[in-house]
């Protein structure tokens, strides 16, 4: 049986934006203003060191029944009992994902264009990160944004749980949530918000409330 996760809003690191308050502080105060999903994302940081910044956010995690998510590497997931994986494009295939992680595990797959929903498995997959949807500074190498309609044709060819990500802020997320999004996926909008915490309460707030309005 699959971990249980609630999509509604996934707060994704980023090392350099965490560096201020700390990524243990982010990522407490974010989860105390309403986050329900932690992705650690984080490609340079040497595997040991993420193992270990990895374990103690399981640790924090823990009492609020917020999953660990571990984007990209397997072996980071592996060692530090994170809840599941979140897989690119270009990333490991989310069959040897799930074959290392096991039935439990949560598994995430990023979605850049609709046409790409033609080869997952929704057996294997658990939900879909979708985007970016508007143009993000966060990742270098980000694919062309797909806009609000792009994730509507995304919602129309899957019923697959997704979660928008991409350029999603408080003055966007709820025609975000309006266009069929299950939840938002952010980093800038809490990594780098003076108060984490008050800016993850004013989101969950929002998705809650296009939601109901849907
Ligand atoms: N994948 C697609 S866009 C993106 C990722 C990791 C970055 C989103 O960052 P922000 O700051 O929420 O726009």
């Amino acid at each position: 049986m699959r971990r249980r996760f609630a999509l509604d809003l996934y707060l994704v690191t980023d090392r350099a934006m965490c560096a201020r308050l700390g990524i243990e502080r982010v990522v407490a105060d974010a989860v105390a203003g309403g986050v329900t999903l932690v992705q650690l994302r984080d490609d340079v940081t040497p595997a040991a060191e993420l193992v270990a910044i990895g374990r103690r956010l399981k640790a924090l995690l823990a009492p609020a029944d917020v999953p660990l998510i571990v984007n990209n590497r397997l072996d980071v997931a592996l060692a530090c009992g994170a809840d599941g994986i979140h897989v690119g494009q270009s990333d490991a295939p989310p069959a040897e994902a799930r074959a290392r992680l096991g039935e439990r595990a949560i598994l995430g797959l990023s979605i850049t264009d609709p046409v790409q929903l033609g080869s997952v498995d929704p057996a294997l997959v658990d939900y879909l990160g979708v985007g970016p949807i508007f143009a993000t500074a966060t990742k270098e190498d980000a694919a062309p944004a797909m806009g609000l309609a792009g994730l509507a044709a995304a919602r129309a060819a899957t019923t697959l749980p997704i979660v928008a990500i991409g350029g999603i802020a408080e003055g966007n997320a709820a025609e975000v949530v309006r266009a069929g999004a299950d939840g938002i996926a952010v980093v800038s909008a809490i990594c780098a918000a003076d108060e984490p915490r008050a800016a993850a309460e004013r989101l969950a707030r929002t998705v809650v409330e296009a939601r109901r309005g849907r």
